[in-house]
């Protein structure tokens, strides 16, 4: 289990990065289910994290990653004429010059500059936000297409292998550690059902028929930073995930949090549906951000990623449901349940908006 940060803990950490802790004010950040985070205050602001070393087994391998992607992209932001203090996430270094800090428990803690003038959303206020985001998202997968992807570690292995995922789902329906598998019987029955098609992405992986590109692998709306004053997308975030992946599930993932029309934890599952002009939208803003990169048939997949993205990440809200929610962060009684009700009310909706789901890619 995550155990509790006292403001002890936090004030330690937070001086460790050269700060003055008498001076910090320190606050709780964010609507990410993974990291703790924080805005730390001291004239600048900052972004303190302990990072969740149960979801992420080896941090070290986290940092290089970030090290590696935001030192690459700072020189191609350079060249381009930007602001590489927002345009990319930057570590701050402790006293000792190191880019972490453990402290005595062991926790692992990091510190980023926190960009200014920018909003993460957990929905979509304005449609142009998304085009953006898409584009954003899109761009990013551009601009580390010439990444040594072999110096990338992966920081949570078969991250988006969704057979995978599937075989861990049905080894907790199993072991059903909380009794918790007889009251969701529909809702396994619901995964069952669609069994034969967990591996129809990753098959085509193996068989060379989708390209592996480094990808960012977690590509919600609120892991990018939006421009107060121009609306344009300033800084794609939460680094964490960057690995080699599926552009596919780059476009799905977004797809899955940002084109519903209800939020990810909805209780009324009649507020949740794919918005199609969302949906196309997106598919304009990440055909355009990838720079005509895609090939034929990675396209014509983009469907299908949304579709796999979103079953996949109801699979794992029930399955940690049923393991008694130990990975994801949650707020309330039955979270994770609620969160997977709203993926599943997604992925049949999209199964009735197929065709149309299907042509916006055409177009
Ligand atoms: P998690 O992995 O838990 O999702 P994130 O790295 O995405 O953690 O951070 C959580 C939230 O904190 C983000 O959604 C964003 O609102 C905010 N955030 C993270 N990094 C920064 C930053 N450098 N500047 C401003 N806000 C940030
Ligand atoms: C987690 O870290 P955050 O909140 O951006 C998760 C994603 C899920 C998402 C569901 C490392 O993302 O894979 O799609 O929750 N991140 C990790 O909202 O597991
Ligand atoms: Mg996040």
């Amino acid at each position: 289990m995550r155990t509790a940060i006292t403001e002890q803990e936090l004030k330690t950490a937070a001086q460790q990065f050269a700060m003055d802790a008498d001076a910090v004010q320190i606050e709780r950040f964010g609507s990410g289910h993974i990291n703790d985070t924080f805005l730390v205050t001291d004239g600048r602001r900052y972004i303190l994290q302990r990072l969740n070393t149960e979801v992420f087994r080896d941090p070290m391998l986290v940092i290089e990653n970030i090290e590696g992607v935001t030192r690459f992209l700072r020189a191609k932001i350079e060249a381009a004429g930007g602001d590489p203090d927002r345009e990319t996430l930057n570590l701050i270094h402790t006293r000792e010059e190191k880019p972490y800090y453990i402290d005595a428990e062991g926790n692992f803690w990091r510190m980023y500059l926190f960009i200014e003038g920018a909003t993460s959303y957990d929905a979509v206020k304005k449609p142009e936000d998304f085009y953006h985001s898409a584009e954003a998202f899109g761009h990013f997968q551009y601009q580390l297409s010439d990444y040594p992807a072999h110096t990338l570690h992966e920081t949570i292995p078969a991250f988006h292998d969704t057979p995978k995922r599937y075989r861990d789902f049905q080894k907790a329906v199993q072991e059903d550690v909380c009794h918790r598998a007889a009251s969701v019987e529909k809702e396994i029955r619901f995964v069952e059902e669609r069994a034969a098609e967990m591996g129809l992405a990753m098959d085509m992986l193996r068989e060379g028929r989708l390209p592996l590109r480094v990808t960012h692998n977690d590509t919600k709306l609120n892991n990018i930073m939006i421009d107060d004053k121009t609306g344009r997308a300033v800084c794609v975030i939460d680094l964490d995930t960057v690995m080699p992946g599926l552009s596919i599930f780059d476009f799905g993932d977004s797809i899955r949090f940002g084109a519903n029309t209800a939020v990810e934890d909805e209780q009324d599952l009649s507020k949740v549906s794919l918005s199609l002009p969302l949906y196309e939208t997106y598919v304009d803003g990440f055909l355009t951000g990838c720079g005509g990169a895609l090939t034929d048939e990675e396209r014509r997949m983009l469907p299908q990623g949304a579709r796999l993205m979103t079953l996949e990440c109801g699979m794992r809200f029930l399955a940690d449901y049923l393991q008694g929610d130990t990975y994801f962060q949650i707020h309330r009684e039955n979270h994770n349940l609620d969160r997977c009700r709203t993926q599943f009310g997604l992925v049949a909706d999209m199964e009735r908006k197929w065709d149309a789901m299907e042509n916006a890619v055409a177009r």
